[in-house]
């Protein structure tokens, strides 16, 4: 049986004899060499993190493992969070698994189709509020101070010691930290965790470098770029739909202390990278996720990459939003009977090119 995160990278947790060691199979996601983009972008090796591999489809099951189990742990039967859609998912997942009443409040309206069904799916205490993520994230912050319920947002710190786990592998596998880490920021839980996780490796002498850290949000939502909260972020991302960041300041540290950046990048430009990866890479990534290729790309025509080492972190899948990538086909579906003459006369090209390399093997 494959190890979950708790079992593999346990003594660098914090796993006592009481935590419980469960295990939906997260972690140990895949990284993918970029057949196409490494090129496009003029550096040595580029990798996708593929986090969308995930139980539920996102980065998020690594953190939520380790709540869960603490939650477990500390006596806890009740579980809450407020949710652009992936952490109510992955909440209401481990909430199930492990019996647990699980509350999840998400914005109206702000929710991509594949998350929504996941959160019916699972069957917790859906809430829509009418309003943003933000003032959601407040009421849950509120309520699980006031009543014995366990918040399971990234300001419980056992999600981000979990989600740390992520860059752990990245070396594990690569042998060392790369060059630079490109990463989508909403509230930049995520950022923060894999400096953190790096860093760690680092002290331990697991790793002998540390990647710069590249954060990218995506421009209507992005209020570490412009240094202010935004109280209407708006962008076609919407897990990163997010106006004023729970680590805001922690993202800056990781930032600073790496010498690395965060910037923004455009809805046009995260869409662009959303195709390119799906289209010549195969890989299939939520539009959130997209930020990060959108922003090695971005961040290619400012600064040579030139035998550097990239990872971009693919943090959840494209399934998660299917109405997005149908609104995206540019091209119409053609129908036909259901007969071979049909077919061939539609494939016409293919089968004119395919003659002209000679008979079937
Ligand atoms: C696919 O689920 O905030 O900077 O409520 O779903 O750690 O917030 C999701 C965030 C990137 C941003 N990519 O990570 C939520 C939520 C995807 C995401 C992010 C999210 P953070």
């Amino acid at each position: 049986m494959r190890q979950g995160v708790l079992e593999r990278y346990r003594e660098l947790l914090e796993i006592t004899p009481n935590t419980p060691m469960i295990s939906m199979g997260e972690g140990s996601t895949p990284l993918v060499r970029s057949r196409f983009i490494e090129n496009e972008v003029g550096c040595a090796e580029l990798y996708f993190k593929l986090e969308g591999c995930n139980p539920s489809g996102s980065f998020k099951d690594r953190g939520m493992v380790m709540a869960v189990a603490k939650a477990i742990e500390d006596g806890s039967a009740a579980i809450m969070c407020a949710s652009t859609g992936n952490t109510s998912a992955s909440a209401a997942a481990y909430g199930a698994y492990c019996g647990l009443t699980t509350i999840v409040l998400v914005p109206s309206g702000d929710v991509a189709a594949g998350k929504m069904a996941q959160a019916l799916a699972y069957h917790p205490r859906i809430l829509v509020v009418n309003g943003t993520f933000d003032q959601a994230l407040e009421m849950v912050r509120t309520f699980t101070q006031r009543y014995p319920v366990t918040l399971v947002n990234s300001l419980n710190p056992h999600r981000l010691e979990g989600q740390k786990t992520a860059a752990f592998e990245i070396v594990d596998d690569l042998g060392d930290a790369p060059d630079f880490l490109f990463i989508p920021v909403g509230n930049a839980g995520n950022i923060t965790a894999y400096w953190r996780g790096f860093s760690q490796y680092a002290d331990l002498g697991r790793a002998e470098t540390l990647p710069r850290m590249m954060g990218y949000q995506a421009e209507g939502a992005a209020p570490i770029v412009r240094g202010e909260p935004i109280a209407e972020p708006s962008t076609v991302a919407s897990a990163i739909r997010i106006g004023n960041p729970a680590s805001w300041q922690q993202a800056l540290t990781a930032r600073d202390q790496s010498g690395g950046v965060i910037d923004s990048v455009t809805d046009d430009e995260i869409l662009s990278a959303y195709r390119m990866l799906s289209r010549r890479e195969g890989i299939f990534a939520e539009p959130a996720s997209a930020a990060s290729v959108a922003g090695v790309i971005k961040f290619s025509g400012q600064l040579d990459l030139a035998g550097k080492r990239v990872v971009c972190v693919i943090t959840g899948s494209g399934l998660k939003d299917p109405d997005l990538a149908t609104q995206n086909i540019d091209m119409s579906l053609q129908e036909l009977p259901p007969e071979l003459w049909a077919m061939e006369k539609v494939l016409e090209e293919v089968v004119q090119g395919t003659l002209s390399l000679g008979p079937k093997a």
